[in-house]
This record gives C-alpha cells, structure tokens and sequence, in this order.
C-alpha cells in the first residue's frame, strides 16, 4: 500500500441512531474503493465492521472501528461509530479524531434519539456534518418528513443537495441540485447512470438548486456578489461556499443513499474527496504546553492515541492518529504521558478486522500498531525532542453507578482486572475500589452500559459477577452543642490506665468566632481558648479542635492522643458507622494520675467522651445531594415533572434549550439510582441529563429513622 500524504487524507466519522445503517454504509464504501471484494451484511456477521463476538450477538456496533477506503488517490479513513447512546463514549472519541462527520439517517424511522445525542457531540466539537439519508429503499421511506424533523431538531442548515425521485422498495433515482443531474442505478447499484432530469422533476430540482446556491452563496462576500450578478453559481464556486458553510456549521448538505444496495455511495465518496477538510486545513489539536504543532510531514514526529482494544491471537491493539511529522516502521517514540519509550514494529492501515501493513504513515493518517507496554487512549507518543503532548479527549462524565461483585470470592481480583481492561477499551467507565463503602464501584453511561460488562463477564472471561445497588456515602454530624466526660481507668493487676476528658462539642461552621461560653440543658458554661487546630477531613468538612484546658490538667503530651481518638470515631460515626464532618470540640477539663496515665488512655477517654457527647448534640445523617439539570422534549415534561417529584427532588427552575424543555433541580443521589432508564422510557430515548455532586444536607427524619434501623439490624447481624 502506498503512503498516502497528508493532503490526500480525508478523515470521517459515521454517526447516527442505531440501526440507521452506518456499518453497512462503511462496508459500501470500502466495497467501492475495492478494499472488499464482496460486501458483507450485518445480519450475516461479515462486515469489515462490527467483527467482534459482541457485535455479532447483538447485531448492533458496540465500539468505534477504525476503517478506511481508497478512491482516485485517496485515502479515506472511516470511523464507524455506534449508535446506541450507551456507547455515547466511541462516538466522542470518533468525533475527535475525525475532520468531518456523517449523520447517517433511517429514512424509514426517522431522525431519532441516538442520532440527536450524537448530533450534540458533533455539534459542541464545531464538525461539519454530511446528512446521509439512508435506507431509501424502506417500505416507508419518507424523504419529505425527515427533512422536516431534520430541520426542527437542526435548524436551517439542512440543505438538500440531492432527493430520492422514487423513495419504497423500487428505489432507484437520486436528483442531485448540485450537479444538476438524475443518477439512475440499476437492481446492484454501484456505478450509476447519469442522466439529465426529467421534464416532470425539473422544477422541484430548480427550486432546491437555487437553495442550495443562495445557502452556499451566504458565506462569502464575493460569492454573494457573483451570485448577484449572475444569477447562479458555477459547480466551483458553489463546492468553495459550501466548504465554507460546512464548516461554519451553517450548512448541512443531505445525501440520498441505499447502503444496503450499494446505491449513492460512490457519489457520496466524491463529495467527500471534493469538499470535506483535509487533516491540515483544520486547527491543531491543542498542545497541553503550548507548543505550536504542525500537522506537517517535515514536522517532528508525534501521534495520538483514541482507542485500544484486545484482539484474539494479537493481544493489545493500538489505534492512533499521526499529528505531525511522519512515523516510520521501527521508530521509537516516547510515551509523553508515561515517560516510557515505545517501539512502533509495525504499523497498519485498518480496514476493520483487516489490517494492511504499512511502512510508515504521514501526519493527519490514522492506524493502528501492536505490542506497546504501557500506552493507553489519550497518551502522546513523540520524538524525543519535541516532547508533544496532546489535549486528552473529554469523555462523557458518567451518569448511573453500580457495585460489582464476583459470586465466588476467589474471583475478587480478576473482577477488578477485567474492569480495568474493559475500561481502557471504553473510557467512559470509571472503576473505583471505595474504601469508604468497601464496594468496587462502576460508573457508567447508562443502565444498559452495565450491562454490556456482563457480557463480557458471562461470555468472554466465564466469570460470575453479580450487581448490587452501591451504598450511599452517608455523612454524620451534629445540630446543637453538646456535653460529655469521661474517665478511662484501669487498675486491677500490672500496669494502669487513667485518662479523664471533659469536653464540649458544637457543630462547625466556616467563620464563626471563638468558642466563649455555652448554654447546655439550662447550664452555663465559660471557657478561655488557648488554641485551635482545625483539621480538613479527607472525606470533606472540617474537626476543629480547641485546647480550652484550664490550669494544665491534662498535660500537652496528651493532646495527639484525645485528638486521635477523636478522629477515629469521626472516622467510623456513632450513628451508622458513617464519616462524621463539621464538628468544633472543646476540651475544657480532665485528669491525670501521676503514675498510670498514658497515651492509650488519653486516646480512649477522648473516643469515649466525643461518642456520647455526639449522641446527646442531636445528630444527623447528611447525604450526597446533587445539581440535575434534565432536558426533555416539551410534550414530555409533564411525565418527566412526576417522576422528578417521586425522587425528593427540590425544583431550581425550568426554561427552554435549543428546543427542549430543561429543568434543573437538586436530588439526593439515593434517589438517582435507575434514572437513566426511566428518563428513556419516559422521553422514548430522546431525553438527557447531566449532574453533578452540590453538597452534603440533612435527610428527612423518616428516612434517617429508617437508616438508624437498617444499620442496627445490619449491626446484630454481625
Ligand atoms: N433496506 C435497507 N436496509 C438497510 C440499509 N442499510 C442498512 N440496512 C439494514 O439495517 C440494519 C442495521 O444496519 P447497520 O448498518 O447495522 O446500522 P448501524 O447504523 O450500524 O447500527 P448501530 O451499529 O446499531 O448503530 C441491518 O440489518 C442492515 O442490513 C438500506 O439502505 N436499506
Ligand atoms: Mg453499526
């Protein structure tokens, strides 16, 4: 295979809902370029695509898959994408990768929730996007409609470039207003005929073509100008505005297409040869340092990983875009993230599940290598010298957590190592071992995306893993001032112990002033502060302690002792057994015994003194409250208003966003547990949310009366 320059390289990603045909119009297109000799169906499991054991069961992409077509000296590399928004972490880091999307439509079902999700993510990367309407060919194929729901859900940018003539199962007419010309194929598709337009289409194709040239035209002083002045535009011209309006975003050109017969796709290559940017005609990723990159062969070397993935036979496989310079066979590189020399061995040109190697790859190229050590998605590999060190992709933040458990505990820390490795292949998974809730925690997109993990649990490792709702990371602090003393002894036989601590505690808050007196049950009490230390809890909030100790009753060697036995019951809250925070202690008073007092003693008296002293100063469970903000479509807010309520969730306020109705409101994050499913059935898949940890707040009585019942149960139990 040839190595093809940077200018020769067109980079695309195909997005779209699932089941609007992308992994067949990838395999159209790779049949075109003559990369396949034959095309392969999804439904028979032999597409170039969608080759792994998962995506055969479920006949549906699961990850991004790298590909790529060759046409008139061109390389096209192809991102095949996912449409289920589980799997919303591929079509990220697709998008970043690619200069141009795809939004693949099913001109039978519709625009749909997947392909607005998807959308989105174009949308906030600035791409322009090639709309694709595909399956033309469908019982009830409907062009008219899905320009229309088109339009509603992406504005005026949809531009029709090209309408079916005869949409249904006898499909094959495509009237495309640029070329001013009738493409006719017959029962095989591929090469079509072109043809002039009929008498019967020519006023329909004249409207659409002035759209599409006043639409190409409004990007451009002087095109506009020429276009006055002439009336029209030259193919040249319009391919130069459009280019402009594509990338502006003001312009989204629609393509007719039948991937399954091959219809359209060749035309559609083209236009994406001639009008789509080349790798360099874009920004550089930026340069976490600040260096300027050029995505230049001359340049020094460097590339970009997106995504890895375990292969049968192969072992890790490594997939990257070459961001500047050229990278050779052989070439060693160092992994700017790790710093840790990587030996490129070979490299290949992916073409789904077959790969062609290469003897080296110029900037704007993607591929793939094998065998590196220790380099994982969003790591820079470069020359020694230029030390690049790319932006990492932004994955999307998780939105449903689980535990996982192995059945049998003697897979425990395989469990943990299948976890770790499915997460590199899929970044939008976080694994986490708490500590706190000593649960191993998996955050993850969806319901459904933890699911897809015990696919690979049951199928691929034969491991049994069981799920359970994760703890909630409850917090324990104190409503009112409270006092406590406590004497250790011990003196019966050896050594003795003697400890006394007296002390008052109150809940803390930022900025209140010295503690100077206190009225507790009726009764007065004064202190005179000799020094504080306030300590930052590593599971949030603050102890502060205050040396209040009058006439050196307790001796200053003493102090690391009350203050750690303090700490320890902070640690493990007299309430549930949960992080206590937010809490000032005065130790006023105490006792020493000249001869059995010691550390230990000082210790227990302080732990002792603190616990009952927590329990008399109205004590309470907090929660992890979180800021949600929900979008919904408006006919669907209703609904999503009720489910809100049955959440105890407190309403912020409401507004509209880009044609969807969005709610924010506040949640406690025990109430959150299956939310993405639900806002699914509710929205049919179109509505979303994003949410983020706010604060920690007092839980209703009822529910810490229910709390306080379930630990002492959990407790008896033990
Ligand atoms: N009739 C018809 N069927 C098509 C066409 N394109 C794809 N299909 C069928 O639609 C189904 C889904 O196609 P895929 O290519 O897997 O769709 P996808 O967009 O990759 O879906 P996900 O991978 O789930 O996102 C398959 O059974 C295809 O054979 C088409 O143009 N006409
Ligand atoms: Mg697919």
């Amino acid at each position: 295979m040839k190595t093809y320059k940077t200018e020769q390289i067109r980079n695309v990603a195909l997005i779209g809902n699932a089941g609007a045909g992308k992994t067949t119009l990838a395999e159209a297109m790779l049949y075109e370029g003559g990369i396949l000799n034959r095309r392969g169906e999804v439904n028979s499991k032999n597409t170039a695509s969608d080759y792994t054991d998962i995506e055969h069961d479920y006949e549906n992409s699961v990850f991004s898959t790298l590909l790529y077509t060759e046409f008139n000296d061109k390389k096209i590399n192809i991102i095949d994408t996912p449409g289920m928004k589980a799997f919303t972490g591929a079509v990220t880091s697709s998008l970043n990768m690619a200069e141009t999307a795809l939004c693949v439509i099913n001109s039978g079902d519709g625009i749909g929730a997947g392909t607005e999700s998807a959308m989105r993510i174009a949308d906030k990367l600035s791409k322009p996007v090639i709309a694709v309407a595909n399956g033309l060919d469908h019982e009830n194929a409907n062009f008219e409609k899905i320009m229309e729901e088109g339009k509603a859900r992406f504005g005026g940018r949809l531009t029709v470039v090209q309408y079916p003539v005869n949409p249904g199962p006898e499909f094959n007419q495509v009237v495309d207003v640029l070329k001013m010309k009738m493409y006719q194929w017959g029962p095989d598709g591929g090469k079509p005929e072109i043809i002039d337009i009929p008498d019967s289409e020519k006023e329909k194709a004249d409207a659409l073509h002035n759209e599409l040239v006043e639409k190409a035209a409004e990007n451009d002083e002087a095109l506009m100008e020429m276009y006055f002045d002439k009336g029209t535009l030259t193919e040249d011209e319009m391919r130069q505005g459009m280019k402009l309006g594509m990338k502006d975003g003001t312009l989204m050109p629609v393509f007719c297409v039948c991937a399954k017969k091959d219809m359209g796709v060749r035309r559609l290559i083209e236009f994406i040869i001639n009008i789509v940017p080349t790798p360099n005609e874009v920004p550089v990723r930026e340069e976490m340092k600040g260096k300027e990159v050029k995505m230049d062969e001359s340049a020094p070397a460097s590339m970009f990983v997106f995504k890895t993935s375990m292969e049968s036979h192969i072992g890790e496989v490594t997939y990257f875009k070459v961001m500047s310079g050229k990278i050779a066979e052989g070439i060693d590189l160092i992994n700017t993230t790790k710093s840790n020399k990587e030996r490129l061995s070979q490299i290949f040109s992916v073409a789904g599940k077959n790969r062609t190697k290469v003897t080296e790859m110029a900037a704007g190229d993607l591929g793939a290598t094998v065998k590196l050590k220790e380099t994982k998605v969003n790591h820079t590999l470069s020359v020694k010298e230029a030390d690049y060190k790319f932006a990492p992709i932004e994955f999307p933040k998780p939105l449903t957590m689980v535990a996982v458990k192995a059945v049998n505990e003697s897979d425990d820390e395989k469990v943990g190592e299948v976890l770790h490795r499915l997460r590199d292949e899929d970044p939008s998974y976080i694994v986490n071992f708490s500590k706190e809730l000593k649960q191993l925690i998996v955050e993850a997109q969806s319901e459904y995306h933890i699911n897809v993990l015990k696919w690979f649990f049951d199928n691929e490792y034969k491991i049994e893993i069981e799920f359970k709702t994760p703890k909630v990371p409850y917090r324990e602090t104190i409503t009112k001032a409270a006092q406590s003393d406590y004497r250790h002894k011990k003196q019966s036989g050896g050594a003795g112990q003697f400890g006394e601590v007296h002390m008052i505690i109150e809940p803390y808050e930022e900025g209140m002033p010295d503690p100077k007196a206190f009225k507790i049950d009726g009764k007065e009490w004064v202190v005179s502060l000799r020094g504080t230390e306030e300590h930052k809890l590593p599971w949030g909030g603050k102890l502060v302690f205050c040396n209040c100790i009058v006439g050196g009753s307790i001796d200053a060697r003493f102090h690391p002792a009350i203050l750690k036995g303090i700490m320890e019951k902070m640690e493990e809250g007299p309430l549930t057994g949960s992080y206590a925070r937010d809490i000032r202690v005065c130790i006023y008073d105490g006792k020493m015994h000249p001869v059995d007092s010691n550390e230990i003693s000082f210790k227990l008296a302080g732990r002792q003194a603190f616990s009952a002293a927590f329990k008399k100063a109205g004590p309470k469970i907090l929660e992890p409250v979180y800021n949600l903000d929900v979008y919904t479509p408006s006919d669907r807010m209703g609904d999503v208003m009720s489910d809100l309520q049955g959440r105890r969730t407190i309403i912020m306020g409401m507004g509209s966003e880009k044609g969807y109705e969005k709610i924010s409101a506040k949640v406690p994050l025990k109430e959150m547990s299956n939310y993405t499913t639900s806002l699914n059935s509710l929205t049919g898949g179109r509505g979303w949310f994003t949410f983020e940890f706010d604060a920690y707040d007092k839980v209703p009585s009822d529910v810490q009366d229910d709390l306080l019942k379930a630990y002492e149960a959990e407790q008896s139990e033990e």
